[in-house]
Parts: structure tokens; C-alpha cells; sequence
């Protein structure tokens, strides 16, 4: 059993430095300093001079630039994901498959996408015919990402290439717990530096710190905020944006419900919520924790799961057969453990599962559970699984919706497009019908909370171009004729006529208003 000391990082502020833990064996793994403002700044700067460069090759140029990180980043994969599964606890298995694959996969996404994405877009008039319109990507400079420990690679560094594919330079602050595989990420990119002359290593810049370093990033002249992490973190890098005007995307969690109609399928719904509920020992933020089943099936799917959950390898997470590590963040046992506490003082039932070992928690299977109880509200982050019954499919959409977060929402129906019309319905940024949480790993979707789960997107081709200014130009023919517009100086009472009589011609219901909406005018 691992004792309990937590990495020495719970102090507040700038002093002395992280000290890294393994979560799975104890065994310390290695040491980051703690970057105070002046650091920070000093970082951002370099990134900004670094970005000139970058930000004016052409799209192309610097996707086929970016090619050599993904490359290397492949040829270091058995590497990176014991890395992350040492300083992060999760299985080797779910350390390349959520961490480094999906990180490559984005990458060879965007590589063969991102020209088309960011290429200037022609804005159709419908009336100044005589003008052209365009939007164009322009890099916004320098983009600050604040990462959290749960996918300690994908995540933070997925960002940073998104904001590198849109011509930024990046300056990224990972989460105090798992800091060393964003300093493994920079080693290999300054490696790959040497080989590609388009790429410069201060194009990505590392601050390692708490949560002072975090807000350092905000007010260091970022142009733009990438955050994953807490609600209440996240609200305030929100505020620090809003004073300087810069924008943020913010990635906050949420208690995700899946909703099992009667007709659903039990044995791969079972499977969906087992590995949905479990993976990275539901330390992930579109874990399935609240399911609202149909009562006629309640008892079988439970039971099927509770048998699926029985079979779990929990153990060292370097073994590549293991399936639950180790809980990464010491608080956040506390924290489940106090959720699974409530639901039993409440009358909830556990199926299986129960109290932490150590770092320890087993996967915890509960039902008689009943809506409104602090499982089905707070974000456990743990593995903890509620099962609730429901008398029909209304109700389990109002328990679904009736939550303060919207990150994912999940339906299990027999009927795919029964489903689908259940899924519109759900306040979820994403509606899964008949899988589970893997959708961040399609970057072409969007990946966004509503509510209190967050603000904007990553991923897909809106994400990508929120990185960049999105600017207008507008263009006029040379009309040698026409020496100015109709309604420019001088006015005049006739003038004033004439435009009443247009908009009574062309918006007043007669006519030639009827032919103009029927030819899109
Ligand atoms: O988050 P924080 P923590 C949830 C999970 C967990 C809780 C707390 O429920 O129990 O968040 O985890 C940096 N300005 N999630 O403490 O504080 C901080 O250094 C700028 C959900 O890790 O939000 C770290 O790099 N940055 C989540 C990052 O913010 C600041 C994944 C996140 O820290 C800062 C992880 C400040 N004032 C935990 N203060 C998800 N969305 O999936 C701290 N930071």
C-alpha cells in the first residue's frame, strides 16, 4: 500500500519547489520549479518574439512543420505513456490510449485539415453586390494553457498544437501535480527543433508552479486563456480574462447522466457504463457517474455491471494488464470518499466497491439512489456509480437536465434514432447515444461545457479558428462613375424621401417584398 503523503504541493504561493510523487508506487519521481510572475512574463516574452516567425508562415508551411513533432512524439510513445502512467496513476493502457494516441491523432487531424480550416471565407452580400467580403484568420500571438492532472499530456500539450497550428506561440502552465510529462513534452519538442528549422523552441514555453504561476499566466500579456480545471478556478481565470479583455476557454467538469431506455441493449450497455464510469478511475471529466435507468431492466443491468465491475484488475498501473490505478490527487479521495458516505447515510446501496485503500479506491458500484442526493449533484471524480430507477423516459430527461453542469450527457436505447431525439434534448455540450466518453478523442467534434461546465470550445473548426482574430475585410469595385454612396453627406429632405419609399417597396409586404424573400434577398 502507498502511504498517503500527497506531492509536498499544498502550500500556497512561490516558495521552494514541486516534488513529485509517483501515485502508484511512491516512489518520487522528480522535481519542477515553482516560476513566479517575473518568470512567467519573461517566458511569454520569449514566446512572443519566437511567434513573429512562425505566425507568418503560411498555414501550410507550418503544418507541415508541425509533422515532425507528431513524428517524434510516435517515435517516444512507449515512453511518454509510462511517464504519464507513473506521475498520473492510470493504467499503461489508458496512458497511450487517452494521452499520447489521441494527442497524435489530433495532430495528423489538423496537419491535413488546418489550411482548408483557416483559408480566407468569402462573406456572400446580399445587397451591395458591388462589394467583396472576406473573413481571415489572423494568429492571435501568444495563448496561455493551464492544464489539469487527469490526461497530463493530451490535454494540455493537444491545446498548445491547436494554438501552434493557428500561428500562436504557446506558454503552458501544467497542473502542479503532474508537471514533469509537460517537461518531457518541451524536451522532445526542443529536439525536434534541431531537425526542423521552421520550428523554434520558444514557441512553446513551460511554467511550472501552483496556482499563483496560473494566475501569473493571466495577467502576463496572454492573448488568449486555455483552462481546464475547477469550477471556481475556473471563474476566476474568467475574471482575469474579462479585465483584460482577452479571451478564455474554459473546460470545468461536470456529473454526467446516462439515461437506459427499456429497449436498450443490457450486455454493451454494460460494458459502456463499466468503462465509462471507471476509466482513470472516474477521474475523467465526461465520466458517467448518475444513471437513470428504466425500472423494468434496472435490476439486470446492475447486476450485469456489478458482475463486469468484480472482474476490474485494479493494481500497479505500469502493468499493462492492469485496467484501475491509482487515484492521482490525494484530495480527491477525501472528496469521494465523502460523497459515498453521504449516499449511504442517505440509504443508498453499494453493490459493490467501497472504502479507498491507500491511493486505492475501488470501483464502487451503488443503487437505491434517488435523485437530489449529493451523488447525483456533486462531482465526485472518483469511481463511484449511482444507479437510480425510473418510472418513464420524462423523468429521467428532467433528472438528467436538473444539474448546474452540461459537459456530456449519454442515452442507451434500442432504437438509435429514438435515441438521438432523447440526446437534443439533454443540456449536455455533447450527447453520446450508445458509447461512452471517447468523444475527445474525434478532434473534427467540438469538445464544450454549458452551464457551469465551461465556456467555448476545443477541438473541430471552430476550435481551431477561436485561436486565431477572425478578421473582416471589405472590398468595393471602381465604379468611375459613382463618386460616393447615396446615403454619404449631403442629406436632404429628398433623399430622407426616397429611402422611406425603398424600404416600403422592398420590406413593407408588397410585391417586390414577397419576390425578394422567395429569392433569398
Ligand atoms: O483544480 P484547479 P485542481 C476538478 C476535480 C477536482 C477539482 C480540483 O473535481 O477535485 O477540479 O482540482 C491552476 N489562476 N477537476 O485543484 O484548482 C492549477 O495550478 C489560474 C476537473 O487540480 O482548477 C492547475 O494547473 N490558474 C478538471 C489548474 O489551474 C490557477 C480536471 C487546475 O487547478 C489558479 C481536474 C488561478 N487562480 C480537476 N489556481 C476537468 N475539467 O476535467 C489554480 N490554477
Amino acid at each position: 500500500m502507498v502511504a498517503l503523503a500527497q506531492t509536498e504541493n499544498d502550500a500556497a504561493g512561490f516558495a521552494d519547489r514541486l516534488i513529485i510523487h509517483s501515485p502508484g508506487s511512491g516512489e518520487k519521481l522528480g522535481e519542477a520549479p515553482v516560476m513566479d510572475a517575473a518568470e512567467v512574463q519573461a517566458a511569454v516574452a520569449r514566446a512572443r518574439a519566437a511567434q513573429v516567425a512562425w505566425g507568418a508562415l503560411s498555414v501550410k508551411e507550418r503544418c507541415a512543420a508541425l509533422r515532425a513533432f507528431r513524428i517524434k512524439v510516435v517515435q517516444n510513445a512507449d515512453a511518454l505513456a509510462r511517464a504519464v502512467s507513473s506521475e498520473n496513476g492510470k493504467p499503461l493502457q489508458e496512458a497511450l490510449t487517452h494521452d499520447v494516441l489521441p494527442f497524435c491523432d489530433l495532430m495528423a487531424y489538423f496537419e491535413h485539415r488546418a489550411p482548408k480550416i483557416l483559408a480566407p471565407q468569402a462573406i456572400h452580400l446580399h445587397f451591395m453586390i458591388q462589394r467583396r467580403s472576406y473573413l481571415h484568420c489572423v494568429p492571435r500571438g501568444v495563448v496561455g494553457v493551464i492544464g489539469p492532472w487527469n490526461f497530463p499530456f493530451s490535454i494540455p500539450i493537444g491545446d498548445a498544437v491547436m494554438a501552434l497550428f493557428a500561428g500562436n506561440a504557446t506558454v503552458i502552465k501544467p497542473s502542479e501535480v503532474t508537471p514533469l510529462i509537460a517537461l518531457k513534452a518541451k524536451q522532445l519538442w526542443d529536439e525536434t527543433c534541431r531537425d526542423e528549422p521552421r520550428l523554434h523552441p520558444d514557441l512553446i514555453q513551460i511554467v511550472t508552479g501552483r496556482g499563483l504561476t496560473g494566475a501569473a499566466v493571466c495577467t502576463s500579456g496572454v492573448n488568449q486563456v486555455m483552462f481546464t480545471g475547477s469550477v471556481p478556478t475556473g471563474k476566476k481565470v474568467a475574471v482575469a480574462c474579462a479585465e483584460r479583455l482577452i479571451p478564455c476557454v474554459l473546460e470545468l467538469g461536470g456529473i454526467n447522466p446516462a439515461i437506459v431506455t427499456a429497449d436498450a441493449d443490457v450486455e454493451r450497455t454494460a460494458h459502456a457504463i463499466l468503462w465509462g464510469a471507471f476509466a482513470n478511475s472516474g477521474q475523467v471529466c465526461a465520466s458517467i457517474s448518475r444513471v437513470y435507468v428504466a425500472r423494468p431492466i434496472a435490476e439486470r443491468l446492475t447486476q450485469r455491471v456489478v458482475e463486469l465491475t468484480a472482474s476490474l484488475q485494479q493494481g500497479d498501473p505500469l502493468n499493462a494488464d492492469t485496467e484501475l490505478g491509482a487515484m492521482t490527487f490525494l484530495p480527491q479521495i477525501a472528496i469521494g470518499q465523502g460523497i459515498l458516505d453521504d449516499t449511504i447515510a442517505q440509504g443508498g446501496r453499494v453493490r459493490c466497491g467501497g472504502t479507498p485503500n491507500g491511493r486505492f479506491f475501488p470501483p464502487t458500484v451503488l443503487d437505491n439512489v434517488e435523485h437530489g442526493w449529493r451523488i447525483t449533484r456533486d462531482e465526485s471524480f472518483s469511481p463511484l456509480l449511482a444507479f437510480i430507477s425510473v418510472d418513464d423516459t420524462e423523468t429521467a430527461i428532467r433528472c438528467a437536465n436538473d444539474s448546474d453542469k452540461g459537459l456530456m450527457a449519454y442515452v442507451f436505447c434500442g432504437d438509435e434514432e429514438h435515441g438521438a431525439r432523447i440526446a437534443e434534448r439533454l443540456e449536455a455540450g455533447t450527447t453520446m447515444v450508445n458509447n461512452a466518453i471517447d468523444s475527445h478523442g474525434a478532434p473534427g467534434t467540438p469538445w464544450q461545457g454549458m452551464k457551469e461546465s465551461g465556456l467555448g470550445q476545443v477541438h473541430s473548426a471552430q476550435g481551431l479558428r477561436d485561436l486565431c482574430q477572425v478578421r473582416h475585410v471589405q472590398t468595393r469595385s471602381w465604379v468611375p462613375w459613382l463618386t460616393k454612396e447615396l446615403w454619404w453627406y449631403p442629406y436632404s429632405p429628398k433623399v430622407y424621401g426616397a429611402f422611406l419609399q425603398v424600404m416600403r417597396v422592398m420590406w413593407g409586404g408588397g410585391p417586390l417584398d414577397s419576390f425578394l424573400r422567395k429569392v433569398g434577398k
